[in-house]
Parts: C-alpha cells; structure tokens; sequence
C-alpha cells in the first residue's frame, strides 16, 4: 500500500450537484442504483478523466445521460471506475449489487442484529456506491430505500422522509430527502426492526424539531438519558456558541455492531448501543457521562463538521478537535467542571502523551498516510481539542466566540482546511498565530524544564521555562512552539495568590492574581517584580498547554499547595507530584530489592484530605485517587511493570492501613438509599464511597469485606454493584466472588452492555489465572470476534488494564494478543489495528520483553496484511 500526501492535494476534477440513490435490501445481494449528476469542477485541471472510487462492488449496469456504456468506454480495478472521455456535464447511472452480511469490517452497509446500517466515514461509502468518495465533494441527496414489510418495517436516511408506499412482493419503501449540501461521508441508511421514542425541541428562531431516538424494542427503557442530553446539547449550542439546528427531524439509531462511539451523520446519528443506552440498573455513573459527552459531541458536528466540514482528511482535527473541545466544555458545564478537567487530562497525559511518544507518533495535522482509519486517534481529538483550548484561552472567550461565528459564517456550506478556522481566530484577534501554526504540523509532547529563583532583597521572583520538544518519527529537528504557561505565585507565609507584577519590554505589566506567559523562545526567563514574600510558583495552571511541566518542587512545597493553590486543577496535580515522588522511591526500592519506606508526607497528606471536610466530593474522590500504573509507567525511563505494581499496591495498603477509620466513616457517611440520579451531587458521592471501599478491599479489611458483600447483593444501582464486584473479583475472597459473579452473569445474560461489563471485571483482575481466564472466556458462547464491544470487553480491558499480566515473562499475554490481531485483520482491519496499540509500545520494556513484543510484531507481518495493519506494524518495526 502507498502512502497519500498532504501536499498532493488537488481539487476534484468532477463535482456532484445532486445525488439520487435507490437500495434493494437484501442480506447478500442489495442492489444499489446511483444517479450522479455530475459536472467539471471549475478548478480541477484540464482533461483529467472522471475517476470515481468503489470497492467490493459488483457492477451490472453503467450508463451516461441514458445511454449504456460500452466495453473500452471505461475501465474498473478494485479501487476505482474510470471513464476516460466523459461529457463535462453528466448523468451517471450505476447499478451495483453488494453483500451487507459478509461485510465483518463494519464499514459502509453492514448488518448488525438483523438490521441494516452503514459507516462511511472515513472512506466506507466506496463500498456502496462508485462515487468520488472524498469530503470536499458535496451534494443534496434523495435516497430510496426499499425492503421488506416485515422484515423491515423501518427504513431511514439522512434528512426528511418525502414518500412512502407499499410495492409488491411484500415490499415497500420510503424516499428521504436532505437539502443541505453533504459529502458522502455523512451519508447513512438504517433499516430494520425498531421502535422509537420521540420528544421535541423549539429552537431559539421557534422552530419545532422532532427528535426521535431508534432501538429495539427491550431497549425501550434506557433511552431516557440519551434524549435528555440531546435536548441540553441543543440548547447548550444555541446558547454557547449561537448555534441553531437545521432539520426538522433529528434522529439517533442504536447499533451494537459499530467500530467507534458513533457517527454524526446529517439528521441521523448512529450510535453504538453502548454510548446511547443507559438504566440505572445496567449502567454505571462513567456510562451516564459518557452517553451524554457522546449524544453531545455528535450533535456539536452538526455545525463543526457538518455545515463546515474538512477538505481532505488530512484536516481531520478540523472538526475533531474543535467538537472534543465543544463536548469537553459543554459536560464541564453540566457536570463538575474541575473533575472534567482532571479526568480529560489524566486521558491526554496517560494516553495520548503515550501516543506522542511511540513509533506513531503523527502530527496534529498529518503530512501522510497509508489508511486514514488509523488516524482517528487521541492526537487527533484529544490533542486537537488542546490545541482549541488555548486558542480560546490566548484569545478569550468573547474574541474566541466571534472567531467561531466568522468561521461558521464565513465557510457555511464548504469544505475546509485548519488554516481556515485559525485564520479567523487570527482575524478577530489581531493576535499573530503563525508560529502558533507549528502545535499542528509538530508531533511529539514539548518539555518545559522549569526553574524559579527568588530574590529577597529585590523582591523579585525569576522564572526561568526552558522548552524542547523530542524527536518524532519522521521528525527530528524540531522548533520552538508558542506555548500559554498559566501561573500564580502563592505566598509561603500567607498562602494567597501574590499579585504579579511582570518586567516587559515596555515597562511593567500587571498580570493580577494569575497571568499567562508566553513562552516562545527555546529559553526565557519572566522577571516578577514587588513579590514581597518567598512564593511557591504554580506552573501550568488548568493544563494551560499540553505539555510535560518539571520543576523542581520539593515534597513540602508540593504538600502546601496541595493545601493552598487557588487553582483546583494544580492543587490535585500537586497531590498527583507528590505521589509520584513516593512511587519513584517505591520503585527504586522494589528494584533494588530493599525495603519500602512510605514517605510520610503523603500520609499526613492524605489525613488532612479525609480529616476536612471538603465541599466540593468530586474533586476530593480525584484527589485521593492514585496515578494508575498506566500514568505511573508514562513517567519512567523505561517501564517495569511489576515494579509499578507493586509499588502501587503498597502506597494503597499503607494508607488503608494508616487511615482504615477515616475510609470507613468516609465509606458510611456517602452511603445513601436516595433514588438513582446520574446528577453531579450523586455521582460525586458515590465515587467518593467507592475509593474508600477500594482502599478498605485493598487490605481486604473484614469491615470493607462485608461492605462490599452488602453493597454487591443490595443491586442499588449498576455504579455500586460493579465497583463492589470488580473489587471482590479482584480480591482473594473467591468464597463471595465466585457465586456474585455467577448470579451477575445468570441475571444479565441477555443484556449485551451489562455482559461486556461481567468479562471485563475478570479478564482486569490482577492475579496470576488472569490469562487463563482470558483463554477461557474466549470460548464462551457470548464471546466473539465480530462484536467490536465484545473484543474490547474482553481483549482491549486484558491488554490495556491488565498491565502485570499482559506483560507476563513467559510471552503469553503478547502472544495472545497477535492471535487476536491475526484473526481480526481478516475479520475487522479498523478494530485489528487499534487492539494491536500495546505492542507497538516495546521501545520501553526492558530487553526480554522487547525481544518477546518484537517477535510477535515479527509474526504478524509476515501474515497477508489489510493496510490498516500493515501501517501501524511497519511503523512499530522502523
Ligand atoms: N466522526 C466519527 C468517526 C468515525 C470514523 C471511523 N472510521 C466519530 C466522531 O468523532 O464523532
Ligand atoms: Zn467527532
């Protein structure tokens, strides 16, 4: 396979004004019927021939303006149909017939349960229909659908359903149109046994939109969340960023087949059940949040992404880091915004710093690729939002927003690049961006090496920020970023924020209580004048810039702003530092084998935590959790993983030990009877309860025992009786796991989401059986490779959260793995490339697991490999 270039890009040399589309439905053999009207795109170079893409499609009629063609008058490979000598104004009809079931990659029309559905983007509707399968081609669509009666009693697409009516041989079928311009990637048809749930929504112009969300039928019960988020997203939308709804019909379809979360498709999102459905009964407080970040996030795309949309997809961030920001601040808004913010960065710090720093490294905005799949990536969405964020944060909200409306406004109805949507920021702003251009074209995570020295006899504070950014594949040399550093200086005897008062170029600038700096340079020291008191600096304040922050804190000033930072975010990651600390020691001594020495400070630490009481639980439950062993091991020059492990488990023992009273009565005065409620105040509780329950089980304390028993076989709600079963199973005390295991398994065999969940509580377990577990739940019957949930249920928890023994000695965890990655490679190339992540990852083991990652890297490449796999291989063996 060839790689794409950005720098190829060339417009179309054809462009579709309206697209007419007729299915057949069949399981084997549906038969699609194409109408293009076509004509040469004004820029496209002269005499190009019209190309159009397919894939896995079965040509039985092709014609221009009426008239069949013939034989010589256009070519077909496996990727394309060209017709050398078309008319520069055209019909093309096509007539294809496809196999929906066959279709195991779940890309373009595929069935799932008996229902028929489709995913095109990135590049899935070529195996639907010969089209010129690219976004910055735009057009209307009319689709009719025809299927069987019964079978298929509903049949929709995108926009609004203009005709139906009964056919004969027990058919019938029903004509949709969508007016606003699409490319094909957000084309989507569903059909099948559903039933529906409706509400409505007034728009802020008055407008009445139909809201429908499409299960079946036993799913009836867990839409209710879903349908509440889409109402809050919209009203968020029009009230945050000035954003209206365009249809009058909106609706979400639950598929359990679906590679991803779910796809923004115009008027009719489809979802993967999990990111849709949710009861209290089967669903957990994470589950909740995720529904609604995700019901919220498909429909900001509406207009970031939709009415806007990407040139090519190398602008994929375009859309996606724009929306990830959009959802990530509208549940900030919703929910807690602190705990947002601490969980959105303890994912980009573990994951995508991960990401950054192994041999896939990539740019916000790609220069190249082999298949566009791979690159729906955390640096794609995550760093991307990061990269809005600041933009916001360099410019305001106010100027931010008017940005946002200059881009809406002035690109409504295109298709765009990342140069677009800055260069408005720019507009507005006045602000020269350019060198602010680089956070999309330089992969990798930038260091800042920090260094602050005060001087008592002029007051001043110097803060030296050195940044570099390490080599990349691909990327050796890199340049200095312009990077936001949000910092306060927090007096020592007050522990008050100091008023800051910076040294520039033109004379001094007051900053107030908490100012931004720019970094620019490879080095610059800021000079803070009138500090009248030894400060503590508070570097990076709310993660101001996705970047890795050192500086030399010792553990008492990391104990003080743990207690004095204004700053919710940085008081957390100060307790998250000073943790670090202790680990780095228990790590060392664990190596060394010598004895581990808690370091009292973290201790006492934890006291004043539980001892007073906060009012904010949520933030409190973050705070007195530990870094995983995942963000534990991203900190190390080279990662042991059971030296991590181990010494986790101690820092976790030796509080629980230590501060047993303080859980327990943390544990007893969060229990509560209420009704459940997926609300902040609720879910902050439960958290709060069910860390000190973790602490309780971790030295399986008989009190935290029983808690645990009760708290399982009360079935209050799917939060507690997962977070009290995951602990028993994770335990030793087989005696209560086993049969609560058993009886989960025996209540929920027929709910999908709740069985997902029961594999895995066991494959995450961190004893020695895990991997055969792993083997033997493979073999069960509910098990299987088709069902993407399913394999990260069980394969994707096993490799990512099972650290100790997926890393085992004897190679087995490897091995498992590139059997499964060989199988899902025939099977579902988009998901096979995804689960392989871990492997990739073997720069930093030590030398034995190098040589076992390598070898089973080695193996997998010598298999006949989709290009999905072979990239992300090739790259992990460079
Ligand atoms: N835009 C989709 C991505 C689906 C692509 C899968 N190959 C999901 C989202 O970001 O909303
Ligand atoms: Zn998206």
């Amino acid at each position: 396979p060839q790689p794409v270039y950005l720098k190829d890009y060339r417009p179309p040399a054809y462009r579709v004004t309206h697209t007419e589309l007729k299915f057949d439905l069949s399981a084997t053999d549906t038969q699609v019927h194409a109408a293009l009207h076509l004509e040469r795109h004004p820029d496209s170079e002269p005499g190009l021939p019209l190309t159009l893409h397919g894939e896995k499609l079965s040509l039985k009629h092709i014609a221009i303006d009426g008239q069949e063609l013939q034989e010589g008058e256009y070519q077909v490979d496996d990727a394309t149909l060209t017709i050398p000598e078309a008319p520069d104004r055209l019909r093309l009809e096509t007539v294809v017939v496809i196999d929906p079931q066959a279709n195991t990659a779940l890309e373009g029309l595929y069935l799932s349960n008996g229902m028929f559905c489709t995913q095109c983007e990135a590049e899935g509707f070529r195996r639907i229909t010969y089209y010129l399968d690219r976004p910055d081609v735009m057009a209307t669509f009319s689709t009719t659908v025809i299927g069987d009666r019964e079978q298929l009693p509903v049949l929709l697409s995108n926009g609004n359903p203009v005709e139906r009516g009964e056919l004969p041989n027990g058919k019938h079928f029903v004509t949709w149109e969508d007016p606003h311009p699409k490319p094909s990637y957000l084309f989507a048809l569903v059909a099948g046994q559903l039933e529906k749930v409706e509400d409505h929504f007034t728009t802020m112009s008055g407008r009445d939109v139909t809201l429908q969300l499409w299960v079946e039928s036993e799913n009836l019960d867990k839409t209710e969340h879903a349908m509440r988020s889409l109402k809050a997203s919209m009203k968020w939308d029009e009230e945050t960023y000035g954003r209206e709804y365009d249809l009058d019909l909106f609706m979400i379809v639950a598929v359990n087949d679906f590679n991803m979360g779910a796809m923004e498709n115009k008027g009719l999102n489809i979802f993967n059940s999990a990111a849709v459905l949710t009861h209290p009964q089967t669903a957990t407080d994470g589950a909740f949040q995720r529904v609604e970040g995700v019901v919220a996030h498909e429909y900001f795309h509406n207009w970031s992404g939709n009415r806007v949309t990407c040139r090519d997809w190398f602008q994929l961030s375009l859309k996606e880091g724009f929306t990830v920001f959009r959802d990530q601040s509208f549940s900030a808004d919703v929910n807690s915004a602190p705990v947002k913010r601490i969980q959105d960065v303890s994912f980009l710090r573990t994951a995508q710093f991960a990401e950054d720093a192994g041999p896939t490294a990539h740019p916000v905005r790609p220069d190249h690729y082999i298949e566009i799949s791979n690159f729906y990536t955390l640096t794609i969405y995550e760093k991307g939002s990061e990269i809005v964020r600041m933009l916001r944060n360099l410019l305001g909200w106010d100027t931010f927003r008017k940005g946002s409306d200059l881009y809406f406004e002035r690109f409504d109805g295109q298709a765009v690049t990342i140069e677009d949507f800055v260069g408005c920021m720019a507009e507005v702003s006045g602000l020269d961006l350019d060198q602010f251009m680089r956070w999309y074209s330089q992969a990798g995570t930038p260091e800042i090496d920090a260094h602050g020295e005060y001087d008592y006899a002029n007051g001043e504070y110097r803060l030296t920020l050195r940044q570099r950014t390490p080599a990349t594949p691909g990327q050796p040399d890199k340049q200095p970023l312009h990077i936001p550093v949000r910092v306060g200086l927090v007096g020592t005897k007050s522990g008050e924020d100091l008023t800051l008062t910076l040294e520039g170029p033109e004379g001094k600038e007051n900053l107030g209580k908490d100012g931004v700096l720019h970094l620019r340079e490879d080095e610059q020291t800021f000079v803070f004048t009138n500090v009248a008191e030894a400060p503590v600096p508070s570097l990076l304040r709310g993660f101001s810039a996705p970047v890795k922050l050192r500086f030399p804190y010792g553990r008492e000033d990391l104990a003080f702003l743990l207690q004095n930072d204004s700053d919710g975010f940085n008081r957390w990651d100060a307790g998250q530092r000073l943790a670090m600390l202790a680990l780095d020691d228990l790590i060392a001594a664990h190596r060394n084998g010598v004895e581990k020495v808690m370091d009292p400070r973290v201790t006492e630490a934890f006291r004043s935590l539980l001892n007073e009481p906060s009012d904010d639980k949520a933030v409190l439950a973050e705070m007195l959790t530990l870094p995983s062993e995942a963000y534990i091991a991203e900190q190390q020059p080279m990662v042991d993983v059971d030296a991590i492990h181990a010494a986790r488990n101690f820092v976790k023992q030796w509080l629980a030990v230590s501060l047993r009273d303080e859980f327990l009565s943390l544990y007893r005065a969060n229990q509560s009877d209420a009704p459940y409620a997926p609300d902040a105040e609720q879910i902050a509780q439960r958290s709060l309860k069910n860390v000190a329950l973790s602490y309780l089980m971790s030295i399986e304390d008989e009190e935290g025992v029983e808690l645990a028993r009760q708290q399982f076989e009360a079935q209050h709600n799917m939060t507690d009786v997962r977070a009290a079963l995951t602990l028993l199973v994770h335990s030793s005390r087989g005696d209560i796991a086993d049969p609560a295991l058993r009886a989960f398994g025996e209540k929920w065999a027929h709910d999908p989401l709740v069985m997902d969940q029961w594999f895995s509580v066991q494959v995450t377990r961190p004893q020695s059986d895990a991997l055969d577990r792993v083997k033997y739940l493979m073999d069960h019957p509910a098990f299987s490779l088709k069902n993407p949930n399913r394999v990260r249920a069980l394969i994707g928890a096993f490799v990512g959260q099972n650290r100790v023994n997926f890393h085992r000695l004897d190679g087995e965890g490897y091995k498992l793995l590139s059997d499964v990655v060989i199988e899902l490679n025939r099977l579902n190339p988009e998901i096979a490339a995804r689960i392989i992540t871990p492997l990739t990852r073997w720069q930093r083991f030590d030398e034995q697991r190098q040589a076992l990652m390598k070898a089973e890297l080695e193996r997998i490449r010598a298999e006949d490999l989709s290009p999905n796999v072979y990239e992300v291989v090739e790259k992990a063996l460079a």
